[in-house]
């Protein structure tokens, strides 16, 4: 058991030291966006007071600082994720963006008229929607993987529906309305087994538990900063070497040529090939203090921190009458979606925030999950690892409370 000073890390961020509604904030929406520890907040003011200016252009000091910390964020991202070198980090403004780069490029390239993408019935809107547009283009085919009734994957489907048709099967690590985490390993081995290429959704997986490209086997992995307490903005795509250079450019412009006449351009190789015009420069910095300061505590801990939130979250939420929690009660990450009764999850997160509690309310960006579930939505309760179990119990007493208001 590695020991952390909790009390010492929490410090570190200084938004949650504030009232909210006249009460103190008790921020539990980690799943859509992690705060950001003073670590990586001085890393973004540092790099604008001392560093700023264009990257891969200049001829000047500054811009080679800036070119260099850019850079240097590329390996810092590379390692964290175990990717065989910095040329496999295309970035990008996050985890959506990272789908639709791969769902439009390596989708022009590979994908024909009836062929199988598939993806599972738990997918956010962010690794469905590119797909479906890719198909309308294409031709190409949609298939699901079914969610159980548990909450975890149907994986005894995974047999007749991972045919030789399939050319990708793309799939989220955890699922952002369920927690289920999913056997990422195991899926990308039967993919591999018939050709098919993988990418995992790692938006709600990426700074809760370690993450190893290589171990998963996976082709392609798309990740958000923002969920792991880098900025807004900032977020990559992993992608094998030689899948990334056998993919046409996406957008056209500045940094992602060799060559350009007036009829004609020739092209980078990865990762430059896919980041044309300015990029986010202080993002990539700031994304890069962020692997710092994960790795500062580590991956394991912060799992392990979690998990124990989720499992005295279940006990507490089950002691409430009318409450019932969605997804596997056992492996899952750090979120909680539950449904109360008497109350609408709008209204319910509505009355939460009175009380200073960030929670949220709604279709979690999962509509066709939450249509086979026949639910309106859920209310989810999502954690990190500067939440405390004190806080745990403060959210119980507050959904308590909200159980007598709307009876
Ligand atoms: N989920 C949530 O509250 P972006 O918006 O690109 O940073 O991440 C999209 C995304 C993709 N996949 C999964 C599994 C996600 O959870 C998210 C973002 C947020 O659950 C906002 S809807």
């Amino acid at each position: 058991m590695t020991s952390i000073d909790w009390a010492k890390v929490r410090a570190d961020f200084p938004i949650l030291a504030q009232q909210v509604n006249g009460k103190p904030l008790l921020y539990l929406d980690n799943a859509a966006s992690s705060q950001k520890p003073r670590a990586v907040i001085s890393a973004l003011v540092n790099y604008y007071e001392r560093d700023n200016a264009n990257v891969h252009r200049g001829l000047h000091e500054l811009s080679s600082r800036a070119t260099d910390a850019y850079e240097g964020a590329r390996v810092k991202v590379a390692k964290y994720l175990g990717a065989a070198s910095a040329e496999e980090i295309v970035f990008t403004r996050g985890t959506t963006e990272a789908i639709n780069l791969v769902a439009q490029t390596w989708g022009a390239r590979f994908v024909r008229e009836g062929d199988v993408i598939l993806l599972t019935e738990m997918e956010h809107h962010s690794n469905l929607v590119p797909w479906q547009m890719l198909a309308e283009r294409t031709g190409a085919r949609l298939r699901f993987v079914p969610v159980a009734e548990d909450g975890t994957l149907a994986l005894e489907r995974l047999g007749d529906l991972l045919t030789a048709e399939v050319k990708m099967f793309a799939f989220t690590h955890i699922s952002n309305s369920l927690g289920t985490i999913n056997p990422v390993a195991e899926l990308c081995r039967a993919a591999r087994a018939v050709g098919a290429v993988t990418l995992v959704d790692a938006a709600q997986s990426i700074g809760h538990l370690p993450v190893d490209v290589r171990e998963m086997g996976c082709d392609f992995l798309a990740f958000s900063g923002h969920k792991m307490c880098a900025p807004t903005g900032s977020g990559a795509l992993y992608g094998r070497a030689e899948l990334l250079d056998a993919m046409p450019p996406w957008h056209g412009g500045g940094e992602m040529i060799v060559t350009v006449s007036y009829e004609r351009s020739t092209y980078k190789k990865a990762p430059a090939r896919f980041e044309a015009g300015t990029p986010n420069i202080a993002g990539a910095v700031g994304l890069g203090a962020a692997v710092d300061y994960i790795e500062g505590i580590g991956r394991a801990t912060i799992f392990e921190h979690d998990l124990a939130l989720t499992r005295h979250a279940l006990a507490r939420l089950g002691e409430l009458p009318g409450v019932r929690v969605q997804g596997p009660r056992d492996r899952r990450g750090g979120l909680v979606g539950f449904t109360m009764d008497a109350a609408h999850p709008h209204d319910l997160t509505t009355f939460a925030d009175q009380h200073g509690l960030a929670l949220r309310g709604g279709h979690h960006c999962n509509m066709p999950l939450m249509k086979k579930l026949r639910l309106p939505g859920t209310t989810r309760a999502s954690f990190y690892f500067y939440n405390t179990k004190v806080e745990v119990d403060r959210m119980a007493d507050i959904l308590a409370e909200a159980v007598r208001f709307f009876a």
